[in-house]
């Protein structure tokens, strides 16, 4: 694999190296071998080097695009999962400047997200109120459609450990909802649906579906534990809107990533264990995987029809979407489409047109074709594989896809540290035995070991062809050390020309996975909250003042630069305190920060919001609230004088 990287840029690997990946050859990947593919990184190994001395230095034009003069504005929203961080970023394009985190899972300190009491509500508590959750693992964010292309209302964003669901608002860029789903561990793909598959006049987004990875007993409570082979997992689909789960369907084998058709018609996840092994080796010891295609409009009938059971406490119906109860097309609600060893990401082209899922372990791309689904659905086609339209050898360890609009794909090669450019149309006609199809169009070396890659306006029926972004999961030499954590590289590719042009490096924290890239134009948050939005609102100076139910009190605060109201209050060691803080402040960009010192408070009030928090007065003396965020020539004065009598 290393003498692979030696390869200059544009040379065609040598075909007989890249067979179809031996079970010899996967034991080494996954064992002793992996450390071999990643020895790449290692700093003794040469490979890349190679590859990266001899790639082309981004030409003048394309780096003057991507940087931006001071005062200019990027076109491009990008939004990236976090990671470990557990929380959602926001990013402008070209310039891969990070503009905002919205947290979501996880505890953030700025915002206070965690500790005031509307956060914690979100979030989930403890009946001690403490929060249920504070780690997450978020990978893929998707936001709602209309027509195809993104219509700015919500993102959502998976939390794999916790296999929690968040919606986040994007007119203020907040995360507003957030759902366990039940009867699941290992909640990995995520993809809104494009449009309703029975009424034309939904046209937008009002389902987002959900793969879960890992195996468990059903219900996981307690029972089957030490019988592996009764562990299963299930499909689920959440409301866009009340963000409570519809329904769930039972499969054979697991979910990896999602994916959605645009008519509406279809959900997919792609499948690395359908042998439904529970040890490392057992979900490698098949040739083939799948890609499953889910009958929205069937599965929503059985629901309605009552054709469905439920698991423990939780009330969501789950439908049966195994092999075995699926054999009959003009009934199946669920279509399983055989594709090699361990594939990794299904990706739905921008024409509607096609699924491609790639490989992993396989060093192939294979396209499905969604008409000859349907067809099989319909009982027009004998076998669903038939739907297959190409399966083409790309690269080794093929993780994800991207599009440009104009018919190419691109795929990232996890082991060859690779972005492959190929033709789908061309590599359907070379899969139909038209072997002169050349079907590779570029091959680019990237920086290292990719992982997710994305194109702008690529998840949409408006993929422009402009930018493309890599995750690569090692970024080894690219940036300064700062000891053993390295940031992974998000880089930069220009894509508006035959050959890719890689544009730039940026130092990511671990670790994004997943992002989206759209035009700017598609959304347009507001700067200042509706002050009606907030039902504790605090909306005159005078409203504000001490208000006391016994060892209850509620502590009614304005800010308004550079003041809080009042400027001092008193309490009694013991008390249950509510502090409920209203911004008044209605110009843009004007945010205050309210701290509590030794009490562990903190948190912001943007223009016109309101928060509360709720502590107990534990300690006497005098604690001065001060404002944490400049906000006003006498900021350092924005203080208010908290008493705690003995
Ligand atoms: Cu989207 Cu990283 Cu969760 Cu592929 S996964 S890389
Ligand atoms: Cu208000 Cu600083
Ligand atoms: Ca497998």
């Amino acid at each position: 694999m290393n003498e692979a990287k030696m390869n200059p840029v544009d040379e065609m690997p040598d075909p007989s190296r890249r067979k179809f990946l031996n079970t010899a050859a996967v034991a080494g990947i996954a064992g002793a071998g992996l450390s071999v593919g990643l020895s790449a990184c290692n700093k003794d190994a040469p490979a890349p080097t190679a590859g990266a001395a001899a790639q082309p230095v981004a030409a003048a034009s394309h780096a003057a695009n991507a940087h931006l003069k001071p005062g200019e504005l990027d076109t491009y929203y990008g939004l990236w999962s976090g990671g470990h961080t557990g929380d959602f970023r926001v990013l402008g394009l070209p310039s891969g400047r990070e503009l905002h985190r919205v947290p979501c899972f996880v505890p953030d300190a700025l915002v206070g997200w965690g500790h005031t009491n509307e956060s914690k509500a979100i979030m989930g508590t403890k009946p001690d109120g403490s929060l249920r959750y504070t780690v997450a693992d978020t990978h893929h964010t998707h936001a709602s459609y209309k027509d195809g292309n993104y219509d700015g209302r919500y993102a959502w964003i998976n939390d794999k450990i916790n296999s929690r669901i968040a919606r986040i608002r994007l007119d203020y860029f907040i995360c507003d909802k957030i759902t366990e789903l039940p009867n699941v561990q290992g909640f990995h793909g995520i993809f809104p649906d494009k449009r309703d598959p029975v009424d034309p006049a939904i046209n937008y987004t009002t389902r987002v579906f959900c793969g879960a990875e890992f195996h468990i007993p059903l219900p996981n409570d307690g029972r089957d534990l030490d019988a592996p082979e009764k562990y299963r997992t299930l499909f689920s689909c959440v409301d866009a809107e009340s963000m409570e789960v519809r329904w769930q369907v039972l499969i054979d084998g697991n979910c990896d990533l999602a994916a959605t058709s645009y008519d509406g018609k279809l959900a997919a996840t792609n499948q690395y264990n359908t042998e439904g092994g529970y040890h490392y080796e057992g979900m490698m010891s098949a040739e083939r995987d799948a890609c499953l295609f889910f009958n929205i409009a069937r599965i929503e009938q059985a629901v309605k029809d009552g054709k469905f059971t439920t698991f423990g406490t939780s009330k969501v119906p789950v439908v049966d979407g195994t092999k075995t109860a699926n054999a009959d097309p003009k009934t199946a609600l669920v279509a399983y489409v055989s594709v090699p060893k361990n594939p990794h990401g299904v990706n739905a082209s921008p024409d509607g047109k096609y699924f491609i899922c790639a490989g992993k372990l396989s060093p192939t791309g294979t396209v499905i074709e969604l008409s000859k689904v349907l067809e099989w659905f319909d009982g027009k086609l004998d076998d669903v594989d038939k739907a297959i339209v190409a399966e083409v050898e790309l690269g080794l360890g093929p993780l994800h896809t991207a599009f440009d609009g104009r018919g190419n794909a691109y795929t990232t090669l996890f082991l060859d540290s690779q972005i492959v450019k190929w033709n789908v149309e061309a590599a359907i006609k070379f899969h139909a035995g038209d072997k002169g199809a050349q079907y590779v169009v570029d091959r680019l070396d990237v920086h290292y070991q990719p992982g997710h890659i994305n194109a702008s306006q690529s998840e949409t029926m408006f993929a422009d062809g402009k930018w493309l972004c890599v995750g690569c999961k090692f970024s080894k030499d690219r940036f300064l050390p700062v000891g053993p954590l390295h940031a992974e590289t998000e880089q930069l590719v220009d894509i508006s020309g035959e050959k890719m042009v890689l544009v730039a490096d940026h130092p990511v924290r671990p670790e994004p996975h997943d992002f989206i890239i759209f035009k700017r134009e598609l959304l347009s948050p507001k700067q200042v909250y509706d002050i009606n939005e907030f039902p504790l609102a605090v909306k005159d100076p005078k409203e504000a003042g001490v208000f006391r139910d016994g060892n209850k009190v509620t502590v009614k605060i304005t800010s308004l630069a550079p003041a809080f109201e009042p400027r001092e209050f008193r309490l009694k060691v013991g008390d249950e305190v509510t502090i409920i803080l209203t911004n008044l402040d209605k110009i843009e960009d004007l945010t205050h920060g309210f701290a509590i010192p030794k009490y562990n408070v903190n948190f912001i009030v943007n223009p016109q919001e309101t928060k509360s928090i709720t502590f107990k007065a534990d300690k006497p003396g005098v604690f001065w609230c001060y404002c944490t965020h400049f906000c006003h020539a006498l900021h350092l004065e924005m203080r208010s004088r908290m008493i705690v009598e003995a």
